[in-house]
């Protein structure tokens, strides 16, 4: 009830190709869906350079913008629409430092990587890029609105 009244964000998480390779798809989306996010959009997928272009389009200016252009192209990706009060914020706390040596211990990145570079995961840093995200990877008809308690063999 006091969920309800409260804002509800969505945010586009992905699997980053380092991430797929090292077969720590699973163990990722574990940590969102055990902290009790609703899954709205899932696909594996190969990414354009347009495409990664557009989602770092602000990070243009950066000297290791070709390099994550190339890092993020190199293989399949996971991408993740989630949904929920505060899942933003809440997700980069379960995600962790963009430096995994300075994410802490618990966090996705300072549990299961070591390199700025190869940091298996992305999480979007506001709704506002949620909803740019989650447009840019996804079509509508592969979003689902689903209510989790529908579930009538949990009753
Ligand atoms: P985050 O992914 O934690 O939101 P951003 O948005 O600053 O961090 O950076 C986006 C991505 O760019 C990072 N996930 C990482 O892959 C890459 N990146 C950021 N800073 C560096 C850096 N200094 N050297 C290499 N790659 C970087």
């Amino acid at each position: 009830l006091i969920a309800s009244l409260e804002q509800v964000d969505q945010t586009y998480i992905m699997v980053k190709p380092d991430g797929v390779q090292r077969g720590l798809v699973g163990e990722i989306i574990s940590r969102f869906e055990k902290k009790g996010f609703k899954l709205t959009g899932l696909k594996l997928f190969q990414c354009s350079k347009e495409l990664a272009e557009e989602h770092y389009k602000d990070l243009k200016g950066k000297s290791f913008f070709p390099k994550l252009i190339d890092y993020i192209t190199s293989g399949p990706v996971v991408c993740m629409a989630w949904e929920g009060v505060g899942v933003v914020a809440s997700a980069r706390k379960l995600i962790g430092a963009t430096d995994p040596l300075q994410a802490e211990p618990g966090t996705i990145r300072g549990d299961l990587a070591v390199q700025t570079g190869r940091n298996i995961v992305h999480g979007s840093d506001s709704p506002e890029n949620g909803k740019r995200e989650i447009g840019l990877w996804f079509n509508e008809a592969e979003l689902c609105q689903w209510n989790p308690a529908q579930a009538p063999w949990l009753r």
